[in-house]
């Protein structure tokens, strides 16, 4: 590749038409772009100039389509569904953009004439990375699921300056860096500043002389949207992913002050703006942390329904108080978890204080249009907000709350008299202990919306029968479940085109891609000796591709030809990483007490264990330096790193999990039965055609269905044994197994470095000290986990089966298309319907 193209960009003409397809005209856009939308100078033309060039060319496409599709839902006024989340996992978009609009070909060759490839110009793009993990990332898939299935549907979020943190591995563990993904600026985003809405922090309520209520004083910011298109596979119709931007105005600014030298004070509801939008998820340990958070939550919720009802009035130019009926025919809310909950109290408000109606109304309007989807069951990630901090930054929702409780609690004392001794269990607010008093915010999300969803079979039976038990008496319809999905773009399509090109021949048909369950035509091809020789020469590049990627960033050599083992994902006590890491010290163990000529009998392994730990949370960052330490002495240990690596991936994001799922064979998905609701990353691999080993939790449940129980390796408790198994162990009756504690016995020993990882062992022992009795059931699934791999071992061998296995993986994968999943919410949840653009 070349360093700099020194005017380079001016050898081709500008295009006729920025909407051209043929590469000529590309090339002659993306010069354009190159001349007369300079970033850098006009001098240089390098990979990086190249980019932007590129990639403001594919814009040009993406905003006509964006632009028709507006037009047309203006003019036919369909229903619309607006996905509301704190977070999306976007990734990168140039490889995904010219995918979807069907030009990869096309820009591939016009690159080429200024000497680039493709993917290395992709290459240079930055991760947006503005959510944390699965959540994140499920919002980004359903937008590619919205657009390609034509619906009526937007997302809006926040648009963070430092999204999720840069981790770097140093001798200390995890370092988080702020990662400035807007650093030179986003091509695909765009600013609108014809869409700002006022949003008020903090004041007072006012009671006016009618008698109502309304929300005055305190500070008014302004949102500013910046709209990112998000194009369909195959289809003319864009979609936004509207971000808002918290901006103050010049009138807040103090001019005389300034000139008098008081800078800080001058500005300070600017800095006030600046820090709403600064950082994805502000640490929450400090009262201005949590109150901050609160604050990004609001901004999101209150710019996006005013946004709603101004479109609202704006599609038909009658719609004046008294239609106000129609609006949930219009209009569908969804809650990504309970992040954006304020929607309920902000959406009243509105209806209330800003547009006349009385309460019944507006209750029976909010309710229809807002449906809740739970993500955990995790007790510690129910969001709780003091009703003290609510009441301040936002006195007038916290007066709606409160009406919402006490009308909540009259109805089921009227209503359903034998559910009165749950009130307690059910209200909205808990004031059971007067210093502080809190809102349930999943309380309110479940009292207030027309429908509740989990996101895994077995997770929506656990809200139904545990988490929300109660509530399923007085609205036995409410719940329902909506399986996640991922989109096939980007996790097959785009990120693996050796094994695309191979499941579109034996398929004899590209249309997988949209129509996913088409996979299933591979099984009847899973013994068939020549798919099995594409299928392993695919996998090997793949594997040599991510061998490349380790090599880049841990220096660490790894043989593409031994089994290729990943586990990847935010790190988190519940998902074990603790459990693999053990795993692997006693492999190690195993081969240092083995002979030579045992050792010529194993099965080569590479264990990658890759995923950022939450700042604030030690011990999730304890295990990180564990894998990395127990990677230091294994790599370089010349009796075992033949047959064994460990390797930690460093900064795990959206872009390296598109090098590393392609390359997998193994994952692990091995939480403790219950705790992971759904898990999206293990549909990403079996897609991939990598078998996983795991428990039976969230989707892993119903992926072991699609794909078969022989190509699934299962262990460990099963989630209803998991309340049982606590209490044994608090009963002193559980007998940890002698391959348990030989592997804690090593890393005690000091064997991997002198860290003091008595807090983390002791985790797993008894109640005291450290010790949370291991919570996570590590002990009690360890000689199961250690079997299970004992059977993945000898499976490898026969190299024919686990071809087989991994075909059969990916042939069993068709369920999981997040096409199918928002189908389901289109349908089942938000009554919208296909519009696609002419
Ligand atoms: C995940 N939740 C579930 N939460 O853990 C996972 N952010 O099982 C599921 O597949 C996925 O959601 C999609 O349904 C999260 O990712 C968060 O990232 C989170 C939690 C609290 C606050 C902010």
């Amino acid at each position: 590749m070349p360093e700099s193209k020194c005017g380079a960009a001016e050898k081709v003409k500008p295009a006729a038409s920025p909407l051209s397809e043929k590469p000529s005209d590309i090339a002659g856009n993306i010069s354009y772009h190159a001349t007369y939308s300079p970033h850098f100078s006009p001098l240089e033309f390098g990979p990086e100039q190249a980019f932007y060039a590129t990639a403001e060319s594919v814009r040009d496409q993406l905003i006509q389509r964006w632009n028709d599709t507006y037009v047309h839902f203006h003019k036919t006024d369909p229903k619309q569904t607006y996905y509301l989340s704190m977070e999306y996992l976007q990734g990168r978009a140039l490889t995904n953009a010219v995918g979807n609009l069907g030009i990869t070909g096309a820009y591939a060759e016009a690159v080429k004439k200024f000497g680039y490839e493709l993917e290395a110009l992709a290459g240079q793009e930055k991760d947006a990375a503005l959510g944390n993990g699965g959540l994140g990332r499920l919002a980004s898939c359903f937008l590619d699921s919205m657009a390609t299935l034509n619906l009526p549907a937007w997302g809006y979020g926040l648009r963070y300056r430092y999204g999720l943190f840069k981790q770097h591995i140093s001798k200390e563990g995890q370092e988080e860096i702020a990662e400035d993904w807007l650093d030179k600026f986003s091509p695909w985003e765009i600013p609108r500043h014809d869409v700002v809405f006022p949003v008020r922090f903090f004041g007072h309520v006012e009671i006016l002389p009618d008698g109502s209520r309304k929300w005055a004083g305190g500070e008014v910011l302004k949102a500013l949207a910046y709209d990112v298109p998000i194009p369909g596979y195959k289809t003319k119709n864009a979609i936004s992913l509207r971000l808002w931007e918290a901006k103050a105005t010049a009138e807040d600014f103090n001019l005389f002050q300034f000139n008098d030298g008081q800078y800080e004070s001058s500005a300070q509801l600017h800095a006030r703006a600046q820090q709403i939008c600064a950082v994805l998820y502000p640490g929450d340990a400090t009262e201005e942390g949590k109150l901050l958070r609160l604050k990004q939550q609001f901004f999101l919720c209150s710019a996006s329904l005013q946004d709603m009802i101004a479109r609202f009035k704006e599609r038909k130019s009658d719609r004046v108080s008294g239609k106000w009926s129609e609006f949930p025919t219009k209009v569908a809310v969804q809650l990504n978890d309970t992040h954006p909950t304020l929607a309920i109290p902000e959406l009243m408000r509105l209806l209330m204080d800003e547009e006349g109606l009385g309460w019944d109304e507006a209750w029976d309007i909010t309710y229809r249009t807002i449906s809740y989807t739970n993500h955990t069951v995790l007790p510690e990630a129910l969001e709780k907000w003091s009703q003290i901090v609510m009441r301040k930054l936002l006195p007038r929702h916290m007066e709606i709350i409160e009406e919402i409780d006490k009308r909540f609690r009259e109805m089921v004392i009227s209503k359903h008299k034998e559910m009165e001794g749950k009130i307690d269990s059910m209200k909205v607010l808990d004031s059971s202990n007067p210093q502080k008093p809190v809102v349930r915010m999943a309380n309110l999300c479940v009292v207030s919306s027309h429908t509740v969803n989990g996101v895994a079979e077995l997770h929506s039976n656990i809200l139904k029968q545990e988490l929300f038990a109660d509530y399923v008496s007085i609205w036995p319809s409410k719940f329902q479940n909506k399986t996640n999905g991922i989109t096939p773009r980007r996790w097959l399509r785009f990120c693996n085109p050796e094994l695309s090109e191979i499941v579109t021949e034996w398929l004899k048909t590209d249309q997988w891609t949209s129509n996913l369950d088409l996979l299933t035509g591979l099984r009847k091809f899973a013994d068939d000796e020549k798919l099995h020789a594409e299928w392993a020469a695919a996998k090997l590049a793949c594997k040599k591709r991510l061998a490349k990627h380790v090599l880049d960033v841990t220096g660490v050599t790894i043989d593409p030809t031994s089994l290729f083992d990943i586990q990847i994902k935010r790190i988190h006590e519940y998902k074990r990483q603790l459990l693999n890491i053990l795993g692997a010290v006693y492999r190690y163990k195993k081969l240092k007490e083995m002979s030579a000529e045992e050792k010529q009998k194993v099965t080569p392994r590479t264990v990658m264990i890759g995923g950022k730990a939450f700042a604030t949370y030690t011990n999730a960052k304890r295990i990180v330096k564990l894998v990395n330490d127990v990677g230091a002495v294994v790599n370089n240990d010349p009796e075992v790193n033949k047959y064994l690596k460990v390797v930690f991936i460093p900064n795990y994001n959206v872009s390296v999990a598109e090098v590393l799922i392609p390359g997998s064979e193994l994952s692990q998905h091995i939480s403790t039965a219950g705790m992971e609701a759904s898990g999206t990353s293990n549909m990403k691999f079996s897609l991939n055609g990598c078998v996983i080993i795991g428990t039976l939790d969230g989707a892993n449940v119903e992926i072991r269905e699609e794909v078969g129980e022989d190509n699934f390796f299962l262990f460990g408790a099963k989630a209803d044994q998991v309340a049982g198994l606590r209490k044994d162990r608090e009963n002193g009756l559980f007998k940890p197994d002698p391959r348990f504690e030989e592997a804690k016995q090593l890393i005690r020993s000091g064997a991997f470095g002198s860290y003091n990882y008595e807090p983390l062992l002791d985790s797993l022992e008894g109640n005291s000290g450290f010790g949370r009795g291991d919570y996570f059931l590590v002990g009690y699934d360890f000689p199961g986990y250690i079997d299970a791999q004992d059977r993945v071992d000898a499976a490898y061998k026969d190299k024919k089966k686990w071809i087989k296995m991994s075909i059969l993986n990916t042939a069993g994968s068709g369920k999981f298309s997040s096409d199918r999943t928002i189908a389901q919410y289109a349908k089942e949840i938000w009554d919208i319907k296909a519009s696609p653009v002419a």
